[in-house]
C-alpha cells in the first residue's frame, strides 16, 4: 500500500512514529534492493518555516521529522538535537551578530553546514534530503513540498510606523522571537513561482490513502497546499483524503496552533478546521476528519466530510498507530 501525508514539525513527526509502526519501516534513501515490505510512506513535509541564518540553511520541519524519526531529537522541546549545546550560538552574540534570538544548537548546526554545503555545491533540497537521512534512517521517505524557496512570512503593524503602516518578517521572527505576540494581519509565501519536488505529486497521484497529519493547518499544512500543483494534486487523485484534527477540546495540543487560525479568522474548533480544508466534494481537501471524542463536530458535522471520533493524543507510537488505523478505516482503507 502507498500512503502519503503531509506534514509539519512537531505534530507531523510524532504522527509519523504512529504511521511508520503501523506500515513498517520504508527504507529512505532507497537502497536500489527490495528491501522494504509491501508498504511505502511517503511524507511530505513543510519548508515554508526555512531559513537563512547565519550563513546557513535551516530547514525545521525536514529536521525535526528526520530527528524524531531517527531517535536524535529532544523530546522535551520538540526540536533539535538530543544532549544540544548552544556554544556557537552565545558566541556569535558575543560578537553581536544577529539574530541572537534563534536557538542553533551545536550539534543542530552540523547538519545546517552539510546542507549549505551541498545547496552551494548545486544539489536540491530533496536530494539533499535523502542524503542526510543516510545516517538517521528515518524509515519514512522524506521529501520537502519543494525544492524552492516558499518561506512564510508575516504582515504586522510596522514597529514605530503609521497608523495603518504593516511589514512582513520571516515566520521564524514571527514564531520565536515574538512569540506570535504582535498584531498580526496575515501569512504569505515569498515566492509564488515555487514548483513541487521531484516526486511529491506522484505521491499524492499513486497513493491508497493520502492523510492530513494533525500539523499546524496554517502555517504547515496551508503552506504545503500553496504550492501550486498540491491542491489539485490532493483534489485530483482517487486516493481518500482523510485529515487528523490538532485541537482538543478546541485548544491546540502544543505550539501556537491559535494565534495562527486567528489570524485566518478560522476558530480554534476541530469543526472549523474542517470547514476551513473543505470537502473534496465541494471545492476542499477533505473526505474525512478524525476527531477527539466527544468532540461537537462528531454531532454536527461538515457537508461531504465522513467524521469520526477517536482518541487523538500521541502519547507514544503505539497510540498513535490506532489514531492511523481509525484515520484509514474511516474513509474505508483495508490495513
Ligand atoms: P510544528 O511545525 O513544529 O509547529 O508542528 P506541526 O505543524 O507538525 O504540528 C503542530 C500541531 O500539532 C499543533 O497545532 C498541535 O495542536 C498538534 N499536536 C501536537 N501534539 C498533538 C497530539 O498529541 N495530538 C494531536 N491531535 N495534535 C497534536
Ligand atoms: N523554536 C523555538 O521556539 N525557539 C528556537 O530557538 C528554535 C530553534 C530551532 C532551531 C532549529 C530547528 O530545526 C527548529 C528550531 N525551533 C525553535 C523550532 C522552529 O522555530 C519551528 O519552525 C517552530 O517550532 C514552528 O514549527
Ligand atoms: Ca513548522
Amino acid at each position: 500500500m502507498k500512503v502519503t501525508v503531509l506534514v509539519g514539525g512537531v505534530g507531523g513527526a510524532r504522527f509519523l512514529q504512529g504511521v511508520r509502526e503501523v506500515f513498517g519501516p520504508t527504507p529512505f534513501p532507497a537502497t536500489g534492493e527490495s528491501a522494504g515490505g509491501p508498504h511505502e510512506v511517503t511524507a511530505v513535509v513543510n519548508v515554508g518555516d526555512d531559513a537563512w541564518m547565519h550563513g546557513v540553511r535551516i530547514c525545521p520541519d525536514l529536521d525535526t521529522c528526520m530527528y524524531t524519526l531517527g531517535d536524535g531529537i529532544d523530546t522535551e522541546r520538540g526540536w533539535g538535537r538530543r544532549g544540544e549545546t548552544f556554544h556557537a550560538k552565545e558566541e556569535l552574540a558575543a560578537y553581536g551578530a544577529d539574530p541572537d534570538w534563534f536557538g542553533l544548537g551545536d550539534r543542530d548546526l552540523a547538519t545546517h553546514l552539510l546542507r549549505t554545503q551541498m545547496l552551494d555545491a548545486g544539489y536540491r533540497l530533496s536530494d539533499i534530503t535523502a542524503a542526510l537521512s543516510k545516517r538517521w534512517q528515518p524509515g519514512v521517505r522524506l521529501l520537502p513540498v519543494t525544492d524552492d524557496r516558499h518561506e512564510t512570512h508575516v504582515l504586522i503593524d510596522a514597529p514605530g510606523g503609521e497608523p495603518g503602516e504593516r511589514v512582513a518578517i520571516h515566520f521564524q521572527e514571527w514564531w520565536v522571537r515574538h512569540r506570535a505576540q504582535v498584531p498580526t494581519h496575515g501569512f504569505v509565501q515569498v515566492d509564488g513561482n515555487a514548483a513541487p519536488a521531484p516526486g511529491v505529486v506522484e505521491a499524492i497521484n499513486d497513493a491508497d490513502v493520502v492523510l492530513l497529519a494533525p500539523s499546524n493547518p496554517v502555517v504547515s499544512v496551508g503552506a504545503i497546499t500553496s504550492v501550486p500543483g498540491i491542491r489539485s494534486a490532493l483534489r485530483n487523485t482517487t486516493a481518500p483524503v482523510v485529515g487528523i484534527s490538532p485541537v482538543i477540546d478546541d485548544r491546540p495540543l502544543r505550539g501556537m496552533a491559535d494565534e495562527c487560525l486567528s489570524v485566518i479568522g478560522v476558530d480554534t474548533t476541530a469543526r472549523a478546521i474542517a470547514e476551513h480544508y473543505g470537502a473534496r466534494s465541494g471545492n476542499g481537501l477533505l473526505d474525512g476528519w478524525l476527531v477527539a471524542p466527544g468532540d461537537a463536530a462528531a454531532a454536527d458535522p461538515v457537508p461531504g466530510i465522513a467524521i469520526a471520533a477517536a482518541p487523538l493524543l500521541m502519547t507514544d507510537p503505539v497510540a498513535t498507530a490506532d489514531m492511523v488505523r481509525a484515520a484509514c478505516a474511516l474513509v474505508g482503507v483495508q490495513l
